[in-house]
C-alpha cells in the first residue's frame, strides 16, 4: 500500500473540499485531495447556480474569483410569481446594497480545480475513499483506493467534504453522533438549455400545478426547475412536456413567453433536509453537504458548504500557527447556528411554494405566507436578507 503523509486530508473534491485546499495551500499548510471520480466528471456536474455576497468574497479572497466576476451574471432582484402576476423583490434595495451572483457550481469547481492543478498540490481523482481511522488518537489515516491501487494518507485532521453519500459522516460513532431529517413530498426535475433566459432575474413560481423556478447560467443557457412527483422518472418528461408545463405554471398576463432550447443537461433531485450534529469527531470535520443537506429552494447548499469552510479555515490555521485550538474546539457549534438558520430559510421557501394537490388548508396557508412576503416591507426584508447573504441577519 502506498503511504503519504500530510496535515490535512481532504476527502472529496466538491466546492468544499476544493475551497478548503485553496485557503489551506495559500498559508503553506499541506494538504492532500482525495475524490472519487473523475476531474471530467467533477467539473461537468451541473447543479447550484446562486452564490450568496459574502460567500462571492470569501471566493475572490481565496484568490478564485477572477472568472467568477468577469462572467458571474450580478442580480438586484428576484421575482415571485403566483395569482398570473409577477411580484418583485428589490435585494439590493432590502439589503444594504448587497447582491447575489449567478455563476454555475461547476464553473467554480473548474476555478478552483485549475488553480490547484497549476499549483502542484496534490489532488488524487478516481480516488474513492473507504475508511477513516484512529480519529481520537495522534494522527488520523484516510484510506482509498486510487487508480494505481490502495492508498493510504497519515495526517492531523481529516476534512470531511465528501456531501451526504461519502464515508467521512459514517466515521461518527453512533452514540455520538445525532441525524436530523425530513424528506418533502416532491422532487425538482431540473434541465439546462441552450436558450437565452426571457427575463433578467430569477423567477420563483408557484401555480397551482407546481413549483417552477426560472434561472440561468449566461445570456445564451437558462437553467429551469419544475416540481414534479417523487415518484417520477425521466421518461415521463419527454422535452415538449417539460417546455409546455414550464410554459403553464410560468404564464402571467403580460409576461412573454418562454424562450425554448435544445436541453444540454435533464435530472431529478429528491427534496430532503439533513443535519448531522456533531459536525466534529476527534481529528474529523465535517463540512458541507456531508454535514447538511437544505432543500435547494433557498439556494443555500453550496453557500452554506463553503461557510462552513471559512470557519474551518481560520480555525486549522491558528491550530497549524500555534494560536492554540479554541476555533477547533468551538467549530461545530460555530456551524451548527449557522446551519439550523439556513435550514430554517429552505424549509419556509419550500414549504411556501410547493403546492399540495387536495389539501386546501395547506394551500390556503401557502398563499397566504407569499402574498405577505411579496407584498409587506417587513416580511420581504427578512426573505431579501436571508436570500442574499444568510449572515447578515
Ligand atoms: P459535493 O459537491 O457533493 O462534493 C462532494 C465530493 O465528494 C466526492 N465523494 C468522494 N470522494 C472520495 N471518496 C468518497 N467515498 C466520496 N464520496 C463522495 C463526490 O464525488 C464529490 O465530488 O459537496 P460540497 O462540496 O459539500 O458542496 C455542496 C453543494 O454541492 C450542494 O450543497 C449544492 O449543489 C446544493 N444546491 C445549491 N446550493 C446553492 O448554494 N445554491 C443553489 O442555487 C443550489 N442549487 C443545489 C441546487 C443542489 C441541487 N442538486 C442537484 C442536489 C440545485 C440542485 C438541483
Ligand atoms: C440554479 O440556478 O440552479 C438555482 C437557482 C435558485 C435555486 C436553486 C437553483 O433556489
Amino acid at each position: 500500500m502506498e503511504e503519504i503523509r500530510t496535515q490535512v486530508a481532504i476527502v472529496g473534491a466538491g466546492p468544499a473540499g476544493l475551497l478548503l485546499g485553496q485557503l489551506l495551500s495559500r498559508e503553506g499548510i499541506d494538504t492532500v485531495v482525495l475524490e472519487q471520480r473523475s476531474r471530467e466528471y467533477v467539473e461537468r456536474r451541473v447543479r447550484a447556480g446562486v452564490i450568496e455576497f459574502g460567500i462571492a468574497n470569501l471566493i475572490e479572497e481565496a484568490g478564485a474569483g477572477e472568472r467568477m466576476r468577469r462572467e458571474g451574471l450580478v442580480h438586484h432582484g428576484v421575482e415571485f410569481r403566483f395569482d398570473r402576476q409577477s411580484h418583485r423583490i428589490p435585494l439590493s434595495e432590502l439589503a444594504d446594497g448587497r447582491s447575489i451572483t449567478v455563476y454555475g457550481q461547476q464553473e467554480v469547481v473548474k476555478d478552483l480545480v485549475a488553480l490547484r492543478v497549476k499549483s502542484g498540490a496534490p489532488l488524487l481523482f478516481d480516488s474513492d475513499v473507504t475508511s477513516l481511522g484512529d480519529l481520537t488518537d495522534n494522527r488520523a489515516f484516510v484510506d482509498a483506493t486510487g487508480p494505481a491501487g490502495p492508498v493510504r494518507v497519515w495526517c492531523d485532521f481529516v476534512a470531511g467534504c465528501d456531501g451526504s453519500f461519502g464515508a467521512s459522516h459514517r466515521a461518527l460513532p453512533s452514540d455520538v453522533v445525532r441525524r436530523h431529517e425530513r424528506t418533502y413530498p416532491f422532487s425538482w426535475l431540473g434541465i439546462l438549455a441552450e436558450a437565452p433566459p426571457a427575463t433578467e432575474e430569477l423567477i420563483y413560481g408557484r401555480h397551482e400545478r407546481g413549483f417552477v423556478l426560472y434561472s440561468m447560467r449566461s445570456p445564451t443557457v437558462s437553467r429551469l426547475y419544475l416540481g414534479v412527483s417523487p415518484h417520477d422518472s425521466l421518461d415521463q418528461w419527454p422535452d415538449e412536456r417539460i417546455w409546455e408545463e414550464i410554459g403553464l405554471r410560468l404564464a402571467t398576463d403580460e409576461q412573454p413567453e418562454v424562450v425554448r432550447g435544445p436541453i444540454l443537461d435533464r435530472g431529478i433531485t429528491a427534496m430532503r433536509s439533513i443535519v448531522i450534529e456533531p459536525m466534529r469527531h476527534g481529528r474529523l470535520f465535517l463540512a458541507g453537504d456531508a454535514a447538511h443537506i437544505v432543500p435547494p429552494t433557498g439556494a443555500k447548499g453550496m453557500n452554506l458548504a463553503l461557510a462552513d469552510v471559512r470557519v474551518l479555515f481560520a480555525a486549522m490555521r491558528a491550530h497549524f500557527l500555534g494560536e492554540g485550538d479554541a476555533l477547533l474546539d468551538a467549530y461545530s457549534a460555530t456551524c451548527l447556528e449557522r446551519v439550523w438558520r439556513a435550514e430554517e430559510f429552505s424549509n419556509y421557501m419550500t414549504q411556501m411554494l410547493h403546492p399540495v394537490v387536495g389539501d386546501g388548508f395547506e394551500n390556503g396557508v401557502q398563499l397566504a405566507r407569499l402574498r405577505q412576503a411579496a407584498r409587506t416591507r417587513e416580511a420581504s426584508t427578512v426573505l431579501a436578507r436571508n436570500y442574499v447573504d444568510l449572515n447578515s441577519l
